[in-house]
């Protein structure tokens, strides 16, 4: 059978129904209802919620005849055979934790595509030449152990795992304590080595933007990710009565720190609104009101797709707060730091082939957000297909995508998957 009918063949055994029912059930874990009625998900890594999610996809995996592996980063693999089964297999996927007030497909849906796309194609009768493997990456948001991506920069080996050892979360469990746990917990599953070279990398996932919707598109082609920069900035005073402490005596931990941002903020300054610089979380102790602050802790994320502008503001940044302060000190501490990733033509050439044979208007756009792709491309040929999202509003509880779009995205998945593995 040519190679077209089979993709074809492949997409139309895409079920949305199932696809979406597993979306839904999926989001339920860890899921809340806001009041304004949006149901949002809060499922931390390495967490019982992360391991009660996996233990979904796993159940609906092995119905499918997927053999399960996990690796030492406990990143989850779900294999399709391939006729070679030692050619390097194509890889697809995303991850299934959640921002703290995240959405039910920010990563979800990327994991469900791919499980999805290669059950069509197996349903199809199709055996692809190479293996086919749906991962779920460990910890891509960062938002219980920062940085984000330490799963797929420990499989690229863009750093070594251990780098990620001691970065503790908020309750100050260590990254590496909760992983053991998360191995041990899921000991029953096959493991296997850390790290291969992909044949191609793709991943499906909603734009956490508006372009698409707003331009009527059906799919974004991906052609690659800005990079990426994260700080943590701790500016330390000293506490003080806030009733009997005259102002020119104060060592204002609160004061320092805004007279920072707002010099971060002319740093970061950009008249063309391409620049992201975001102050998302801002801590201070003692945190009572009437005591001075003696420390503030704050976060900086900061992107842009040039990586000149990359390095030299991010390489600004701490000389920037050293000259703001007035009388406390401040330590700049870098945790994250994701160059600009361009996709090279093959992936993207066939997300866009397979989007047109479908029928699909599709957008060649990069992305706003990071993904695990921007390491992945370090590694293999890679891209990504985006699908609309109500409003472009995500990491928040409205996060949406219609059952439509959804299946649109594994559609094309599907094509996608089954001309990356035919040779
Ligand atoms: O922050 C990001 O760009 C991704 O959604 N985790
Ligand atoms: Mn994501
Ligand atoms: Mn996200």
């Amino acid at each position: 059978m040519a190679q077209t009918a089979m993709e074809a063949d492949a997409a139309r055994a895409v079920d949305r129904d199932r696809l979406w029912r597993r979306l839904m059930e999926m989001g339920r874990i860890g899921g809340f209802t806001t009041e304004d009625g949006h149901e949002g998900v809060n499922r931390p890594c390495l967490s019982p919620l992360d391991r009660e999610a996996r233990r979904l996809l796993i159940g609906w995996a092995r119905a499918a005849g997927l053999a399960v592996a996990i690796d030492p980063a406990a990143n989850l693999f779900l294999r399709l055979e391939g006729r070679d089964a030692s050619a390097a297999p194509v890889l697809t996927g995303s991850h299934m934790d959640s921002q703290p007030q995240g959405g039910r497909f920010d990563g979800s849906y990327g994991v469900l595509a791919g499980l999805e796309a290669v059950e069509a194609i197996a349903a199809s009768g199709i055996r692809p030449q190479r293996p086919i493997e749906v991962v779920a990456w460990t910890n891509e948001e960062g938002g219980r152990f920062a940085p984000g991506c330490t799963g797929s920069m420990s499989f690229t080996k863009a750093e070594p795992m251990a780098k990620f050892d001691d970065i503790r979360d908020a309750e100050g469990i260590r990254y590496a304590d909760a992983l053991a746990e998360q191995l041990a917990l899921e000991s029953d599953l096959p493991s296997r080595p850390l790290g291969y070279i992909p044949h191609a990398y793709v991943e499906a996932h909603i734009e956490q933007g508006p372009r698409l919707e707003a331009e009527g598109m059906d799919i974004g082609v991906v052609t690659g990710i800005q990079g990426c920069r994260w700080f943590t900035v701790t500016v330390e005073g000293r506490t003080d009565h806030a009733g009997t402490t005259p102002l020119r005596l104060r060592k204002d931990a609160v004061q320092d720190a805004i007279r920072a941002i707002q010099a971060l903020n002319a740093l970061m300054h950009d008249p063309d609104d391409v620049l992201r610089f975001t102050v998302g979380s801002f801590r201070v102790k003692p945190d009572t009101s009437n005591s001075v602050a003696r420390e503030v802790v704050f976060t900086i994320d900061f992107r842009h797709p040039d990586a000149k502008v990359l390095r030299d503001r991010g390489d600004a940044v701490a000389e920037t707060v050293a000259r703001a302060m007035t009388t406390c000190t401040a330590r700049v501490y870098e945790r994250f730091h994701a160059a600009p990733a361009d996709f090279a033509p093959l992936v993207p050439d066939v997300v866009e082939l397979a989007a047109r044979n479908l029928g699909l208007a599709a957008l060649r756009m990069p992305s706003g957000a990071f993904h695990d792709a921007q390491f992945l491309a370090r590694l293999c040929p890679t891209g990504m297909i985006f699908i609309p999202c109500r409003g472009g509003v995500s990491h928040h509880p409205a996060e949406y995508a219609t059952p439509e779009a959804c299946a649109n995205g594994a559609r094309v998945l599907a094509r996608v998957l089954c001309d990356l593995a035919a040779v």
